[in-house]
């Protein structure tokens, strides 16, 4: 009879799966069909048999996407990781992560990370940026994995999926993952040592927790060109809030264009000039912007 399984691990030539009912990972073997035409990636849905140690892949099944870095298929949510100090906010690159990974076809959400490190002023900007992001219309999440602050939300909001964590480095995703997870990345099996003798993740590793998710981690980075996946005039579709205002022209781009509800709310500080700011940045356009103090 075949078994149903979700490919954890996809490190090299070995692929890892773990089998429904069944808490171990056997070495998947692609037969057939799926060796001569599939590649598989960490997050593919497999069927097949196990045979001793072995399951023998007959089938992948249909994707629902794939992200290129880090190769991983099936991808529900990504866990946008942020920080307001240590590393300094960068709301650009939190921008445009949010518009390529749903551009990608995964739901985002906001972590803002180590809020154990923020006092009086500090969160209350923090209060402001949260109450940007929720008004975008994506999960905001406040997360120490000092204080374990957050942890348990996560696991709520992401029940059942397929996450990975994405954001700059030394935000606080792998130990965002350890306190989910309760794993420490074993570096020799999904790590090599960078020049600078940093470990860096290369592998791809999806570790189960909470109620029925896999969770995969990535090394941090620091910039993100939109325009390389995403079409200029499809940026905006990306920026949920701004379909809330009308504009004469359908197609309004929220530049040039004369009776612009975008702008006009911009003006009249119904919408976050911060964000409306990444848009244009992201699209390489620059206008006066009124923008009330
Ligand atoms: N104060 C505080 N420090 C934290 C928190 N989370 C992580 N850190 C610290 O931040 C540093 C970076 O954490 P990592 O988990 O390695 O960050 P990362 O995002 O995985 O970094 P890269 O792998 O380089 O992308 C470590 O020294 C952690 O101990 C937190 O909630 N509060
Ligand atoms: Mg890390
Ligand atoms: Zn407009």
């Amino acid at each position: 009879m075949n078994r149903i399984g979700i490919v954890v691990e996809r490190i090299a030539q070995f692929i890892g799966v773990m089998v429904e009912g069944d808490d171990k990972v056997y070495r998947g073997v692609p037969k057939g069909k799926v060796l001569k035409k599939t590649k598989i990636y960490a997050g593919d849905r497999v069927a097949g048999k196990i045979v001793g140690d072995v399951f023998s892949i007959e089938e992948v099944f249909e994707r629902k996407n794939v992200l290129v870095r880090p190769p991983v298929a099936n991808v529900d949510r990504t866990l946008c990781v942020v920080t307001l100090k240590k590393p300094e906010f960068d709301n650009y690159l939190l921008d445009s992560l949010l518009v390529v990974y749903e551009h990608a076809g995964t739901s985002p959400a906001v972590i803002f990370n180590k809020v154990d490190l923020l006092e009086g002023e500090e969160l209350q900007e923090l209060q402001a940026w949260v109450k940007t992001y929720e008004e975008a219309g994506y999960p905001v999440i406040k997360v120490s994995t000092v204080t374990g602050e957050g942890i348990e939300d996560i696991k709520d909001l992401v029940e059942g999926e397929i996450c990975i964590l994405a954001g700059p480095s030394g935000v606080g995703k792998s130990s965002i993952l350890k306190a989910l997870t309760g794993a420490e990345l074993r570096t020799s099996e999904v790590s090599e040592k960078t020049e600078r003798g940093r470990h860096t993740t290369t592998g791809v590793k999806l570790i189960p927790f909470g109620k029925g998710s896999f969770l995969g981690d990535t090394p941090g980075f620091s910039k993100v060109e939109v325009l390389n996946f995403v079409r200029k005039k499809d940026v905006k579709n990306y920026f949920a809030e701004f379909s809330r205002f009308t504009c004469r022209y359908p197609d309004c781009t929220h530049t040039k264009e004369p009776d612009c509800g975008v702008k006009e709310a911009l003006k009249e500080g119904k919408l976050s000039c911060d964000r409306f700011k990444s848009y244009l940045k992201m699209i390489k356009e620059y206008i006066e912007l009124e923008c009330p103090q």
